[in-house]
């Protein structure tokens, strides 16, 4: 019989928002755990380990603010960070802040219950262990929750296969194989140049092109670094009041048709020749308008075209939705890998996948061979992980019900009927459109001003009313209407997901007129949440 476990809050997750979230939770005297599934800390980079993993923000940006002596004493090596390094620094803070005794690895979720009568949260764990606790912080990550294969005959296939967001933590040696890899999205496009480099052939099969910026990733100069460590506090006050939470982002004010064609010629060039996903900020309409995305869009389809050699292959790459609608990504030589003479493309529209076979994968027309299959079909986003733990709140009432026609939060921080439980980065937040740190220490603070202030008040239980709830889903799916990003089949919808209800996930506001309204809530006793 193994014994419960009573805290005043249990975290679920050990990456860049569990650790901090437990590190201001033990500060201000809670008595805080974490439960976290993997062995190691980290989240998204413990699971995503494949070749050429690594960061779109830059690594200056893509760090924790909240301690001036871990930002000054931790050094960078290049402009984005790779996987490996994002995940020694993970490691570096949870030991730096003494995180690592409270937080309890390989101990996986499976049922979160609220019980109404003493206000408090029991979590089973699938090796029988129970926890309890006044509060439940939800820190489970929105790109989390990996699509498993479905594909016809996957069983068949006696090769390897693995999954980009579930990397073996061993690796893979591609040296003398022959690989396929199917999707091209951010995760492929990392992927992709550096198999290539190793396989004896690899075959892309793309189902969308995808709008891609070259990185130009390069070691750190040490005078970019020690002028960014001098202005550290006013960068990360920028990054608050961004758009997308990026202090140092170079976000145009005027609008496309306001410059001459060769003056945006000339920004885009410097914008692609900088490299990195800032490209779509060059001028205020590109996400707002058709007109200005094709301009934008146009560029970049040339810039493929100039790189592939095969026109025909350059046409197949050049991606025919708006862009930025899907999430951009930032590549080292992506299109010029399909200039190597061990890599094809096949596009799939054409020629479907109709399943894998004993020897490889299937298509309509042809039967490709291969030792290794690379499934690199992206995730569940935003809501996966969080449906995996069935969470059941007050009267019964479980998550997954509530949620079957899309989620719907006040906030992105709370769920009604679901008291004294938060979600770091959730559906209804700016999350997945900012820089994710930005984003997580906003919503650390707020929630743990919000626990402190129920605790100071003697207060036991919060819960968001269900009107508030639905204003602010009315407003996110307002403002997120009225953005490109809207209109096409992005994991930001779940379109990705068969059957999952087509609703704009992320707050589309962005993160000044986001937190300006966590503000005001709080600061007005928490309006719109009832208060026991
Ligand atoms: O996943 P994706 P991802 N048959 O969903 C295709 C973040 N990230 O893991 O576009 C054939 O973007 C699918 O095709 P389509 C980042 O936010 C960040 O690459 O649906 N193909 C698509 O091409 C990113 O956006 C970094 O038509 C199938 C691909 O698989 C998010 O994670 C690095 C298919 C999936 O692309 C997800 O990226 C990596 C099927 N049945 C990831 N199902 C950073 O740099 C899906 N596809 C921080």
């Amino acid at each position: 019989m193994v014994a419960e476990k009573k805290f005043d809050v249990v975290v679920v997750g050990a990456g860049f928002g569990g650790m901090y979230m437990l590190h201001k939770l033990l500060g201000l005297g809670f008595n805080a755990t974490i439960v976290e599934a993997a062995s190691g800390v980290g989240g998204t980079w413990w699971w995503n380990r494949y070749p050429g993993a690594r960061c779109d923000v830059e690594s200056l940006e893509y760090s924790y603010s909240f301690s001036d002596e871990l930002q000054q004493e931790w050094e960078w090596s290049q402009k984005f960070s790779e996987g490996a390094e994002i995940l020694q620094y993970a490691n570096h803070v949870a030991d730096r802040f003494g995180l690592r005794n409270h937080i309890n690895f390989n101990t996986k979720i499976n049922s979160v219950t609220y019980d109404e009568s003493d206000h408090i949260w029991t979590l089973k764990t699938l090796n029988g262990e129970t926890y309890k606790a006044n509060y439940c912080v939800m820190a489970t990550g929105t790109l989390s929750d990996p699509n498993e294969p479905k594909f016809n005959g996957l069983h068949d296939y006696q090769g390897d296969w693995y999954m980009t967001g579930k990397w073996p933590h061993e690796g893979v040696d591609f040296k003398g194989k022959t690989v396929g890899i199917i999707g091209t999205g951010s995760s492929a496009v990392q992927a992709i140049p550096v198999i290539a480099k190793d396989a004896k052939h690899l075959t892309v099969f793309q189902r969308t092109a995808n709008y891609s910026i070259p990185a130009n990733q390069q070691v750190l100069p040490p005078e970019e670094v020690a002028e960014v460590k001098a202005n550290y506090s006013q960068i990360r006050q920028d990054a608050r009041l961004d758009q997308a939470g990026i202090g140092r982002r170079n976000r145009a004010e005027s609008r496309i048709f306001e410059v001459s064609p060769e003056e945006r010629e000339a920004e885009f060039q410097k914008r692609w020749d900088k490299g990195g996903t800032g490209f779509t900020a060059a001028y205020k309409d590109i996400l707002e308008t058709d007109e200005a995305n094709s301009v934008a869009a146009e560029f970049v389809k040339r810039q493929i075209k100039k790189i592939v050699k095969d026109p025909e292959v350059a046409e197949l790459l050049c991606p025919t939705n708006t862009i930025g609608c899907k999430r951009l990504c930032a590549d080292t030589e992506y299109f010029e890998t399909y200039n190597r003479d061990n890599v094809n493309l096949i596009d799939i529209n054409q020629n479907p996948i109709e399943g894998l076979y004993q020897k490889g994968i299937r298509t309509e027309n042809q039967d490709f061979e291969f030792d290794i299959v690379i499934f690199a079909i992206g995730f569940d986003a935003m809501t996966g992980a969080l449906k995996a733990m069935n969470i059941v709140g007050k009267d019964g009432v479980e998550l997954n019900k509530k949620w079957e026609d899309g989620p719907i939060t006040y906030l992105g921080l709370t769920v009604s009927g679901f008291p004294n439980l938060f979600t770091i980065t959730g559906p209804g937040s700016p999350s997945v459109l900012s820089n994710m740190i930005t984003s997580i220490e906003q919503h650390v603070e707020w929630i743990s001003e919000c626990i402190n202030y129920m605790h100071e008040q003697q207060k036991v239980e919060i819960d968001a009313d269900i009107q508030s709830e639905e204003d602010w889903g009315e407003h996110v799916e307002d403002v997120a209407s009225a953005t490109l990003r809207y209109g096409c089949n992005s994991w930001y919808v779940g379109a990705n997901v068969p059957g999952k209800r087509r609703i704009f996930m992320p707050y589309a506001g962005g993160i000044p007129k986001y937190n300006e309204k966590c503000d005001e809530v709080a600061t007005n006793g928490y309006k719109g949440f009832t208060l026991v």
